[in-house]
């Protein structure tokens, strides 16, 4: 009877020992807890993205784990799929084998054909779980898909004049091209950025356009958003402006008699002061186009050859919606 006793404690001691030992596993995202891409170009797909799991011990039976999803954009099967799939929208269900200790799951952004210009965020909570798990530790994994640019230019491959752009010299102001690739971009000079310098380039006073080659059609967007990095190095006479013009032809001197040029409003403010020597994000936000092609252009006006500020521009990109 005594034996039988210490017997069934002993065996109860084991199960117990089993029961915390083997069964009570937490899981986690480990080892990333966010991670990002880009959105892939219209009719490409886009590449598979891993979120690994882990739990904290070997499970003793299968167990299941529920990931709830949230985020904006056009949703699953539009912005983004799973894998595995979502067989209940919102959720993503993850089976981990008895004996394993890892899962993981794929998100793979699509193109929406919808421009979501803050770009997209989604939160992956695990939400739920079964059998051998029984608490979660780390629990939300970030991912951020950004929306690609409508024109991305980091000038990195700049050779002689910038791609994309032409520059347009005011008939009469200073004759000499303006605007040329610098090996000196953003962050430093181990990228190529664009810069507009009058200093020792001759006669007269600087009035010249650099133009994006390729005109925006005010019926694609409501908004327009133009960001770029800008710097200067050097003060002196003359300054950059970025403008419009509705009446623009594309070609020939860009203050032909009735073209008009309007400045991108808020981006003289965020200027950093000629000769500030210091990379500075220029954001600007374009709202009141109308149904028309505009050109967009900055302008460096001013500057003469004893006496120039120079202005360099970097990572210059611009996003509708
Ligand atoms: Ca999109
Ligand atoms: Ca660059």
């Amino acid at each position: 009877m005594r034996l039988l006793t210490y017997c069934s404690i002993f065996i109860l001691f084991v199960l117990g020992c089993t029961e915390e030992d083997y069964e009570a596993a937490t899981v986690t995202f480990y080892p990333s807890l966010a991670g990002s891409t880009t959105e892939p170009a219209p009719g490409t797909a886009g590449t598979p993205f891993r979120v690994d799991l882990v739990t904290s011990r070997v499970l003793a039976r299968e167990s299941q784990v529920n990931i709830k999803v949230a985020g904006n954009g056009a949703g699953y099967g539009f912005s983004y799929v799973t894998n595995p799939p979502q067989l209940q929208q919102g959720i993503i269900t993850l089976t981990i084998p008895e004996g394993e200790t890892t899962t993981f799951f794929t998100i793979t952004p699509l193109n929406d054909g919808v421009v979501e210009v803050n770009d997209y965020e989604y939160t992956f909570t695990i939400d739920q779980f079964s059998n051998s798990i029984r608490s979660s530790g780390q629990n939300t994994f970030k991912f951020y898909v950004a929306e690609p640019p409508l024109v991305d230019q980091n000038f990195n491959d700049c050779s002689g004049a910038p791609a994309a752009f032409t520059e347009r010299i005011v008939p009469g102001s200073m004759a000499a091209t303006l605007w040329a690739c610098t090996d000196f971009g953003f962050p430093n000079e181990s990228t190529k950025a664009v810069e507009a310098n009058a200093f020792g380039k001759g006669a007269g006073v600087s009035n010249s356009y650099l133009i994006l080659n390729n005109p925006l059609d005010g019926t694609d967007f409501s908004e327009m958003i133009i960001n770029m990095q800008v710097y200067s190095r050097f003060s002196g006479a003359g300054q950059i402006r970025l403008k419009y013009s509705s009446n623009y032809s594309g070609t020939g001197n860009p203050e032909a008699d009735g073209v008009t040029w309007t400045e991108v409003p808020g981006f003289a403010a965020q200027l950093p002061s000629a000769g500030s020597r210091a990379w500075t994000l220029v954001k600007s936000n374009l709202t009141d186009i109308g149904d028309e092609q505009i050109y967009l252009a900055i302008q460096f006006q001013g500057g003469t050859t004893s006496s120039s500020s120079n202005w360099r521009i970097d990572d210059f990109t611009i996003k509708i919606k």
